[in-house]
């Protein structure tokens, strides 16, 4: 994971929203455009891009460590959710990944078949000199609220018992119950991810900051970067709070 560290903190911008969403859901023109997220993925300063195969085939420019995401699915599939892998961990390493991510949904009535994948293709990784990044998104009929304290740690435990150098996990909503997340993690580092843009900046850095604050090593986020009217202005606040440690209110100053 070192790799996608500075000075223990990271800031990974994730744009695999394509195929999640769907482009009409989350793009407008301007970030419809892969090549728009890879230029401010580097002129952002962000410490990773998660990207599935195909993006990354056409776009990826090598400046920003690469993270391909070997499953994924869509939001037109109904039912209890799962995703299969879809790009192997060696033509992740050829496109020249420095991590495979994979998503997890904790508590479908697929897990089982998604911790086997996973358990395999993080070996594979560990193998081969990648980092195993796994987003743990608690889903399914068994999954009353998936940002509560206890669901939220359990993600966060299931990174690590599962063998992931890093998890990506939903915000619980404050810095104290995601410190218990965090804890739960042991040694595997914390990102939080975004979700859907937030109707302010503060808003959305009111949270960074309880992440950070609750011992997280950064975030992966997606939307409320490339969404944003001045995504690289997102990015520099970004930074503000997770590698310069400052309160929402001396970045806020700056912010519109
Ligand atoms: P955002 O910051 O835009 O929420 O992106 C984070 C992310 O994990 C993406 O990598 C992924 O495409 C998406 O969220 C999945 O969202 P959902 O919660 O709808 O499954």
């Amino acid at each position: 994971m070192n790799r996608f560290l500075e000075g223990g903190k990271s800031l990974i911008i994730a744009y695999d929203q394509g195929l999640e969403h769907g482009p009409s859901a989350d793009f407008d023109n301007r970030n419809v455009d892969p090549a728009f997220i890879v230029e401010i993925a580097s002129k952002g300063r962000f410490s990773g891009l998660a990207l599935q195969k195909g993006v990354a085939e056409k776009y990826y420019d090598g400046k920003v460590p690469l993270i391909v995401k070997v499953n994924g699915k869509s939001s037109l599939s109904k039912g209890e959710p799962n995703a299969k892998q879809n790009c192997s961990v060696e033509y992740a390493v050829s496109l020249g990944a420095q991590a495979i991510g994979y998503t997890i949904y904790l508590g479908s009535e697929h897990e089982a078949e998604m911790f086997n994948e996973f358990g395999r293709i993080q070996e594979e990784a560990h193998e081969k000199g990648l980092a195993a990044i796994t987003w743990v998104y608690p889903r399914g009929a068994a999954v009353q609220n998936d940002t509560s304290k206890e669901i939220v740690a359990y993600a966060a435990r299931t990174a690590l018992e599962l063998g992931a150098d890093a998890a990506k996990i939903k915000y619980t909503g404050d810095s104290q119950s995601f410190a218990w997340a965090v804890k739960a993690a042991g040694k595997v580092k914390v990102f939080m991810s975004g979700g859907p843009k937030a109707s302010t900046d503060e808003a959305f850095l009111t949270h960074v900051r309880g992440a950070i604050d609750a011992g997280a090593t950064g975030i992966a986020v997606g939307r409320n970067v490339w969404q944003h009217q001045e995504p690289l202005k997102m990015a520099q606040l970004l930074r503000q709070v997770v590698f310069e440690n400052l309160q929402v209110s001396s970045v806020s100053k700056v912010s519109t």
